[in-house]
């Protein structure tokens, strides 16, 4: 019945894809996900996961973006539970498995209130045909706050052996219950499971900063990839705390001795004519010259701005409301990008120069986005923008800054909460694309 199940699948995928002539060469662009085909909702926010047992291949792994890190336990049964901090409406929940275009798993799903009782949803056998993450629909009114897949083994052997999961739920609309939604999803998560609603902070550009602590996740030589995405509003051409020939760094991993990436934006008046000039740069630890790709176009105050810059193993880029517009060879600085133990600043970088404006929506991702991918998160600006971000399977970093009050920047993965500082006004914007 397995195998008149899966031939079955097999032709409407290959249907499918004859009728859209473009699931091969799409795959890459898909980033690891098959929403294309079968899709709902976005993915939730997670607080935690846990698993009945592993073998030094943790739960955790099946959350760090990567499809060669992998939860792994020996056994019919074993499990891995996902706890989302809050009961949740649930629509489906997507797998990755390790050697899954080798492999065929057979899965339960399950939902509990507790983390105590589970009730059955749904279960299944893996595709054995694809790596990637493959949404599994969960039955119409599923909810839970822990939702569990229990692994019966595989064709090879009893391992039960995951690379990434989401739990996906169907997006809230409206961004009217803004704060309240967040203290409800407890307390551990910002914004919800849909629109993020509007609230972004304002930094003064003399003090205030938010500061996300190191996690090797945000450095290109990690995963031998990066993408950093952000949405910035200057509320001046000409700020006073500026540094070098005349600009301020709005966003960065950079110390003294431990310099990474960064972003810049030129003021008025500085000394190379680059007046609002945006860039993105990658140094040497040691800093010096950096390799740097920019877009110099006219700047309005208060005008919403997406930028997104990319490495790989050997170019930079950097995108513009969704559209390539420079890249840069590393090579052609002596680049060799590192891992330090520098922070994640936003607003500032090393505290020489403080951005006068908003940044909101930061993401940072574990690889280079595909630029259909980038063109799709600008084009979602004015609808779910949220969804587009959490659908990302290479997602490590998403703080979304619409907290209303308090001073932690949560982050939506859950990996790295931030904290505001330095007088930075906590939902003082509207994040208004
Ligand atoms: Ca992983
Ligand atoms: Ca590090
Ligand atoms: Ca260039």
């Amino acid at each position: 019945m397995k195998i008149t199940w899966s031939r079955l699948f097999s032709s409407v995928a290959v249907a499918l894809c004859a009728a859209v002539s473009a699931c091969g060469p799409m795959e890459d662009e898909l980033a690891a996900d098959d929403e294309s085909l079968v899709a709902c909702g976005a993915a939730l926010a997670v607080r935690a996961v846990t698993a009945s047992s592993d073998d030094g291949n943790v739960a955790a792994n099946v959350l760090d973006g990567d499809r060669n890190t992998r939860w792994s336990a020996l056994g019919k049964g074993s499990t891995l539970t996902v706890d989302l901090g809050s009961r949740q409406p649930l629509c489906g929940v997507s797998i990755a498995w390790y050697r899954g275009d080798v492999r065929k798993s057979t899965f339960a799903l399950s939902a509990s209130a507790d983390g105590q009782t589970f009730a059955p949803l749904t279960s299944e056998t893996s595709s054995g045909t694809t790596t990637r993450l493959r949404t599994t629909l969960l039955p119409v009114g599923a909810t839970g706050r822990y939702v569990r897949v229990t692994v019966n083994g595989n064709l090879e052997n009893d391992w039960a052996s995951i690379t990434e999961v989401r739990v996906r739920g169907e997006a809230t609309t409206g961004g009217g219950t803004g704060g309240g939604t967040a203290g409800g999803i407890g307390g551990g998560i910002g914004g919800g499971a849909g629109s993020a609603g509007t609230a972004a902070p304002v930094f003064n550009g003399s003090t205030a900063y938010v500061e996300i602590g190191d996690d090797d996740a945000y450095s290109q030589v990690t995963h031998g990839g990066l993408t950093i995405e952000a949405w910035v509003r200057p509320d001046s051409l000409s700020m006073s705390h500026r540094e070098g020939s005349g600009y301020v760094h709005w966003m960065g991993k950079g110390e003294a001795g431990a310099h990474e990436w960064t972003t810049r934006m030129y003021q008025a008046g500085n000394a190379e004519s680059r007046d609002n000039r945006i860039s993105f740069y990658h140094f040497n630890p040691s800093g010096g010259l950096g390799a740097g790709s920019y877009f110099q176009d006219p700047v309005k105050v208060g005008e919403w701005i997406h930028v997104v810059g990319t490495i790989d193993q050997t170019t930079l880029r950097i995108y513009k409301n969704g559209a390539l517009r420079d890249s840069d060879l590393l090579s052609g600085y002596s680049i060799r990008p590192q891992n330090t133990s520098s922070p994640l600043r936003i607003g500032t970088r090393d505290f020489n120069s403080f951005f006068q404006g908003s940044v909101a929506r930061v993401a940072i991702y574990s690889a280079p986005l595909p630029p259909a991918r980038i063109a799709a998160h600008y084009a979602a600006r004015t609808g779910n923008y949220d969804a587009a971000v959490l659908s990302e399977s290479t997602l490590v970093g998403y703080w979304r800054l619409n907290e209303t009050s308090g001073t932690t920047a949560f982050d939506a993965t859950g990996r790295h909460h931030g904290s505001y500082k330095g007088g930075a006004v906590v939902g003082g914007a509207q994040f208004r694309p």
